[in-house]
């Protein structure tokens, strides 16, 4: 009698284990493009399955699903929205792990000592695969980034007199969602103030924020990212120190730069300038079409057109392949920034519809 009460423990989780197994696995294989994930996972299920086979038709026979009073208490729970694909996985890696610890314990009881070990040495495989899949979401989540159309930058020497925090509250009132604060000549306490309140107001408009330059600025501030140029320190060692949320963008200027910079672990690439700059100083030539268009068919990791984009050419970039553009002075010195976006918006909208 005990036994069979056993079993229907067995036989529930087992489903639980695998069904849970299933839903991280089919994420990996379809939403992230990880055959190598999703085969870890289907081998620990597959493993599963043929250590418990002594088990299965027991377990079957000693199911009572209509009987069961979990699915009630179930379907009047609400403890159970997974709001994001992340909440997806957590809560169906806890699934596989309790139902593992379950299965581990109960198949003792019932003198499956072997059994229980590879239900136990399961559960090992599934934390670190747990781990090596938490990973990957923080470093996708670093490159979600640049998932926007415009990338707005801070000049305030361009900027008709308006200071930063007045031309950022534009921006994102206009619905900016990323922005990159760029201050060449400011102090590095008048570069904390301003970027301490642009941390807040771009919280408060769910936009992201970068910092130019300065490594201890972004960490302090506690920016989503920090975006470095060819001659400061390598990337490696910003890594060390900005962590693994902050997100790390470079400029490029030329394919092999650009290959450099993913070999080096960059979450996005800046690739211009595309036109002539006079923003930027110390700026190379501009790099025109043929370095974008190497981009788009070669580089697999996110990036953002830069330098010299405006209205009036701003359907080429876009027409060639540029998902995510930036602008300084087109956007900080427009009279109108609320107007200027939505125009620019036009272009892109308009320009994506006819490639
Ligand atoms: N990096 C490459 S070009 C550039 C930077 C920061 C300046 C772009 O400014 P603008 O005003 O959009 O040409
Ligand atoms: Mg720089």
């Amino acid at each position: 009698m005990i036994n069979k009460k056993i079993y229907r423990i067995i036989d529930a989780n087992l489903n639980r284990t695998a069904e849970g197994l299933r839903v991280i696995e089919d994420l990996m294989r379809f939403a992230f493009n990880r055959p190598d994930l999703s085969a870890a996972l289907r081998n620990l299920r597959h493993s599963i399955r043929k250590a418990s086979s002594s088990m299965f038709d027991y377990g079957i026979l000693s199911r009572d699903s209509q009987n069961d009073p979990g699915l009630a208490v179930s379907q009047a729970s609400k403890n159970d929205d997974k709001a994001s694909i992340r909440d997806l996985i957590i809560g169906n890696f806890k699934r596989v792990q309790e139902g593992l610890r379950c299965l581990e314990e109960n198949s003792k009881v019932v003198g499956h000592y072997t059994v229980s070990k590879v239900f136990e040495s399961g559960r090992y495989e599934s934390y670190t695969l747990e781990k090596a899949i938490m990973e990957l979401l923080i470093s996708e989540n670093r490159r979600s980034i640049l998932d926007t159309d415009i990338y707005c930058i801070t000049a305030h020497d361009h900027s008709n007199g308006r200071s930063n925090i007045d031309v950022v509250e534009k921006m994102l009132r206009a619905n900016i969602k990323l922005v990159q604060y760029r201050e060449k000549d400011k102090t590095l306490l008048q570069k904390y103030r301003e970027c301490k309140e642009i941390r807040h107001m771009t919280m408060d408009f769910g936009a992201k924020f970068i910092v130019n330059d300065d490594i201890e600025l972004a960490v302090m501030v506690e920016a989503d990212g920090v975006h470095i140029g060819q001659d400061d320190f390598p990337v490696h060692e910003v890594r060390k120190i900005v962590g693994d949320s902050i997100a790390i963008g470079l400029s490029t200027h030329s394919p092999e730069q650009a290959v450099a910079a993913v070999e080096a672990g960059v979450d996005y690439i800046g690739v211009g300038p595309i036109y002539k700059t006079y923003t930027k100083k110390d700026v190379c030539d501009p790099v025109g079409f043929d370095y974008l268009e190497y981009v788009v068919a070669n580089i697999k990791i996110p990036f953002v057109a830069i330098g010299g984009i405006k209205s009036h050419n701003l359907a080429d970039v876009v027409k060639r392949g540029a998902g995510c553009v930036a602008m300084v002075t087109e956007i900080v010195g427009a009279d109108d920034i609320g107007k200027k976006v939505e125009e620019l918006r036009e272009i892109i909208n308009q320009s994506i519809t006819k490639n």
